[in-house]
């Protein structure tokens, strides 16, 4: 598992000088902690998925060109979707029938996403944000219930 870990950052160095934090014994995370916009000038949020939860190191980003560097840290797949919403946290309203929320119900704009990928790999996602209230997240059936999601601000 380790090795597969080391790849994945060497993966994450291409894009910018961001590790994987998760590894207390990686240097990298030292640098990437220090760094908080990616080789293109876009605002770097480097997050994680697993079961069952979503982490970024911040909360925050100025409007316009961001990256997400995320490592599904999981051990099944898992996608990532960046969502513009007023709901609150953990709050968008799921369908009984499928256990996950409707991505064109009102109120909910997804914006973009990486869709399912494999555990232990990290995949990255650029786009250009508006401010607003938005939140990252899996909806994957039961994911988002059983708590795939953090809340995230566009300033
Ligand atoms: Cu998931």
């Amino acid at each position: 598992m380790k090795a597969l870990i080391k790849v994945a950052c060497a993966g994450a160095l291409l894009i910018s000088f961001a590790g994987c934090a998760e590894d207390p014994n990686d240097t990298m995370g030292a640098i990437s902690s220090s760094s908080d916009t990616a080789a293109d000038g876009s605002s770097l949020v480097i997050a994680s998925v697993n079961e069952w939860q979503v982490t970024a190191n911040r909360n925050t980003v100025p409007a316009g060109p961001t990256t997400f560097l995320v490592s599904n840290m999981g051990t099944i797949k898992h996608e990532f979707l960046v969502t513009k919403t007023d709901f609150a946290d953990g709050k968008i309203p799921i369908e009984p029938k499928t256990n996950r929320f409707s991505e064109e119900g009102e109120g909910i704009e997804v914006v973009n996403e990486i869709p399912e990928w494999d555990q232990k790999t990290t995949e990255s996602l650029t786009l250009t944000l508006l401010p607003g209230n938005y939140e990252l997240l899996c909806n994957i059936e039961a994911h988002y219930a059983n708590g795939m999601h953090t809340v995230f601000t566009v300033s």
